[in-house]
C-alpha cells in the first residue's frame, strides 16, 4: 500500500481550485465542452473573436482538428504587449547563468523592445509570415527573445535542442526548409563551452541545407572569436544597432502555425510536431495557472531547455502569457556543486520549482547535505515532469526538498498534447508517490486493451484521451498521412499517447512508460530506430538493435546489440568509437551505455527482431523470455544471455 499525502491546508486555503471546484469544472467540462473552452478562451486577448469553438474530426479519412478557427490574435501580443500597461515594470524574464555570478532581470517593458528589435532584424533579414525559422541556441533570454520575436511576425519557429549533433540540426533545418537560424557563438554549460556556430557552421555543408538557409543570426554570448561568413552569417547586436524598438504584431489566424518541434517516433525519422496559435497558447496559460496555482508576483522556475515542450510551454508561452514571473537557467543541477538548484531557489527566491525525476535522482544519490545547506523557505510548490517518478524519489523531493511543506505535482503530457493532461492540483488533490493522478478539466483520458475495448473501473491498459482539446497538435510537419498513422491508425476515434498506465480504486492514473519503441532517457525521448540507423551507418556494423533497460538515475539506459560486418574484431577500441560515433550522428543524450557484441540478432522467420526477448536480456531477466517457438534459430539466445552486459 503505498502512502497517501492528503491536500496540505495551506495549499488548500491560498488555492484558486479546491476539490470541490475541480469537481465541478470537470463535470462542466464533460457536459458542455464548448461552453467550458470558450470561457478559457477569454484568457486571450483577441484581435477579432471568434465564432466557432470547435471543428474536429478525428476519423482518419478526414482528420483534421481546428478550434476558433475564425479568431484572430497574436501569441508574442499576448505574452508580452498586453501586460505593459498593468506590468511593465515588473519582471517578465529572470535569468540565472550557468556562472552563479551572473544573472540577469528582464522586464516586460525591456523584453517588448528587445523582441521587436529582434523582430525587425528578421524582417530585414527578409523573413516574413508564414517562414520557418530554426534556433539553435544556449538558455539564454534570447532563446525566449527569438521565440516571441517569430511569432510578432508569424514566422513558426522550430528549436532545436543545443545538444543535438550538425547532422541533426541539419535534418531538421532541411525538413521544414528553414530560411533562417538563430544561434550564438557559443552555449555554457556546468563551466564548458557549448560549440553552436561551429555547429551551425558543420550543419551548413549537409546536403540540401543551403538551399533553403539564406541567413544565420548569431547573438554574442561568450564572445568567442568564430569566423562569419559574408552575406551570411550576421551578428545580432550589430544588426540591432539601426533598427526601431517597436514592430507591430501580425494578426494571426488562430490555426496559424506558432511552432514546429521535433520529437521521436516508434520508427524512422523524428517528426516535425505542428503547433498553432490559439488553441496552444490558451492551453499553455489554462494548465500553466491551474496547475502550479500561479498568482501574481509568484516565482517561477521550470529547468527545463528551451529546446523541449516543457521549455515552449512552461518557461515561455504559459508563464508569459499568465503575466508571470519566469525564471530561465543556464547551467546545469550539479555546478559548481550539488547545492545549485537550492541556491538558486534561495538567491531568487522562487516559490514554484518543476524539474524531472532524472535531476532528483541525481541528487537524491548526494544525499541529503548538498540540499541541507540551503534554507529553501520560499519554495510552496514542487513538479514533476518527463517521466514515471519512483515513489523513492517522490518522497525524497517531497520530505528533503520541500520539507513536507509542498505539493507536488507530478504532470502527465506530451510534445503533442502541447501542455499538462493529467496532473494534481495543489489544493484539490490528494497525492499518491508515483501517481499522475487525475486528469484536468477538459481532458478525457481512456484505457483500452490491446483489441480496443475500454476498460472500466481498476483497470491496467493503454492510454487514449477521447476528445480533442484545444492544446493538441495539429499534424506532422509535411506529412499529414504520418499525423494519421502514428495516433489515429490504432484506435477508431481516439489519440493513442503511445504510453501504458494503471487506473486505480478511486480514478488515480498509473502511468507504466511507453508500450512503442520509443526510449525515455533521463526524461527525452528517443526512437530505438533513431539510435539504430546510426549505428548501421558504421563501416564496421552489419546490424544494431537498441533497447531500453532500468538506469538509477537516467530512468531507462541504452542498451545495443551489435552485429559485426565479417572479418571485424570485437575490440574495446571499437567499442569506444561507436559511442563517439552515436554522440556525433544524434548528440550525447544518445550515447549507448552498454554495448554487446551480437553474433547472430534473435528473429521471427519472417525477420523480425524479436525486441521483447532483447530488451528481458537487457533487463537481466533472462529467466523468463516467454514464448520464443517463432525464433528462427533459437542459439542466438543462449549467446546473448551469456555475454550479457547488464548483471
Ligand atoms: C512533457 C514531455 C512524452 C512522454 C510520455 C510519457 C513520458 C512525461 C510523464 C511521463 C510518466 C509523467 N512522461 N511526463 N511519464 N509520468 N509525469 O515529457 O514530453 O518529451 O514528448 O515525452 O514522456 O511516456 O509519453 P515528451
Amino acid at each position: 500500500m503505498k502512502k497517501l499525502h492528503p491536500v496540505l491546508p495551506a495549499a488548500r486555503e491560498r488555492a484558486l481550485i479546491d476539490n470541490d471546484a475541480y469537481l465541478a469544472m470537470y463535470q462542466q467540462s464533460v457536459e458542455d465542452p464548448e461552453g467550458f473552452w470558450t470561457e478559457q478562451a477569454g484568457r486571450l486577448d483577441w484581435f477579432k473573436p471568434f465564432s466557432r469553438v470547435k471543428d474536429v474530426s478525428w476519423d482518419a479519412d478526414d482528420l483534421h482538428v481546428r478550434w476558433f478557427d475564425d479568431g484572430v490574435l497574436n501569441a508574442c501580443y499576448n505574452c508580452v504587449d498586453r501586460h505593459l500597461e498593468t506590468r511593465g515594470d515588473q519582471t517578465a524574464i529572470l535569468w540565472e547563468g550557468d556562472d552563479p555570478a551572473r544573472d540577469e532581470a528582464i522586464t516586460y517593458r525591456q523584453l517588448h523592445s528587445r523582441v521587436s528589435r529582434m523582430a525587425n532584424v528578421l524582417k530585414e533579414l527578409g523573413v516574413v509570415k508564414g517562414d520557418r525559422v530554426t534556433l539553435y541556441m544556449p538558455m539564454i533570454p534570447e532563446a525566449a527573445i527569438a521565440m516571441l520575436a517569430c511569432a510578432r511576425i508569424g514566422a513558426a519557429h522550430s528549436v532545436v535542442f543545443g545538444g543535438f549533433s550538425p547532422d541533426a540540426l541539419a535534418g531538421r533545418i532541411v525538413d521544414c526548409e528553414s530560411k533562417l537560424v538563430i544561434t550564438a557563438d557559443e552555449g555554457l554549460r556546468g563551466g564548458r563551452k557549448v560549440p553552436l556556430k561551429a555547429n551551425v557552421d558543420a550543419a551548413k555543408s549537409r546536403p540540401g541545407v543551403m538551399d533553403h538557409l539564406e541567413s544565420v543570426l548569431v547573438v554574442r554570448n561568450t564572445d568567442a572569436g568564430v569566423p562569419m561568413q559574408d552575406g551570411v552569417d550576421h551578428w545580432l547586436h550589430e544588426r540591432e544597432a539601426d533598427v526601431a524598438d517597436d514592430c507591430p504584431c501580425e494578426p494571426m489566424g488562430a490555426e496559424d502555425p506558432l511552432f514546429i518541434l521535433y520529437t521521436s517516433g516508434s520508427t524512422g525519422k523524428p517528426k516535425g510536431v505542428l503547433h498553432t496559435t490559439g488553441g496552444y497558447l490558451l492551453y499553455a496559460a489554462y494548465t500553466h495557472e491551474i496547475v502550479f496555482d500561479y498568482q501574481d508576483g509568484d516565482i517561477y522556475w521550470c529547468t527545463a531547455d528551451v529546446g523541449w515542450i516543457t521549455g515552449h510551454s512552461y518557461i515561455v508561452y504559459g508563464p508569459l502569457a499568465n503575466g508571470a514571473i519566469t525564471m530561465m537557467f543556464e547551467g546545469v543541477p550539479n555546478y559548481p556543486d550539488y547545492s545549485r538548484f537550492w541556491q538558486v531557489v534561495d538567491k531568487h527566491q522562487v516559490n514554484i520549482c518543476y524539474t524531472a525525476p532524472t535531476a532528483i535522482r541525481a541528487l537524491m544519490r548526494e544525499g541529503e547535505g548538498p540540499v541541507k545547506a540551503t534554507s529553501r523557505q520560499s519554495l510552496r510548490l514542487l513538479g514533476s515532469v518527463g517521466e514515471p517518478i519512483n515513489p523513492e524519489a517522490w518522497e525524497w523531493y517531497y520530505n528533503v526538498v520541500g520539507e513536507g511543506r509542498c505539493p507536488i505535482v507530478d504532470t502527465w503530457w506530451q510534445t503533442e498534447t502541447g501542455g499538462i493532461m493529467i496532473s494534481p492540483l495543489p489544493g484539490a488533490t490528494d497525492l499518491k508517490p508515483g501517481s499522475a493522478t487525475r486528469p484536468l478539466p477538459g481532458i478525457k483520458p481512456a484505457l483500452l486493451d490491446a483489441d480496443g475495448n475500454t476498460l472500466e473501473g481498476e483497470a491496467e491498459g493503454l492510454l487514449v484521451i477521447t476528445d480533442s482539446w484545444p492544446g493538441q497538435m495539429r499534424t506532422v510537419y509535411g506529412d499529414h498521412a504520418r499525423f494519421v498513422k502514428t495516433y489515429f491508425s490504432a484506435f477508431r476515434n481516439r489519440y493513442f499517447t503511445g504510453d501504458g498506465c494503471r487506473r486505480d480504486k478511486d480514478g488515480y492514473y498509473w502511468i507504466t512508460g511507453r508500450v512503442d519503441d520509443v526510449l525515455n532517457i533521463s526524461g527525452h525521448r528517443m526512437g530505438t530506430a533513431e539510435v539504430e540507423s546510426a549505428l548501421v551507418a558504421h563501416k564496421a556494423v552489419a546490424e544494431a538493435a537498441v533497447v531500453g533497460y532500468p538506469h538509477d538515475i537516467k530512468g531507462q539506459g541504452i542498451y545495443v546489440y551489435v552485429t559485426l560486418n565479417a572479418g571485424i574484431e570485437p575490440t574495446e577500441e571499437l567499442r569506444a568509437e561507436l559511442r563517439q560515433w552515436v554522440r556525433k550522428e544524434i548528440g550525447p543524450i544518445a550515447t549507448p551505455d552498454l554495448i554487446q557484441w551480437a553474433p547472430g540478432l534473435p528473429k521471427t522467420r519472417s525477420g523480425k527482431i524479436m525486441r521483447r526477448i532483447l530488451r528481458k536480456i537487457a533487463e537481466n531477466e533472462y529467466g523468463n523470455l516467454g514464448d520464443t517457438s517463432t525464433l528462427a534459430d533459437p542459439d542466438v539466445v543462449d549467446d546473448l544471455i551469456a555475454n550479457r552486459l547488464n548483471r
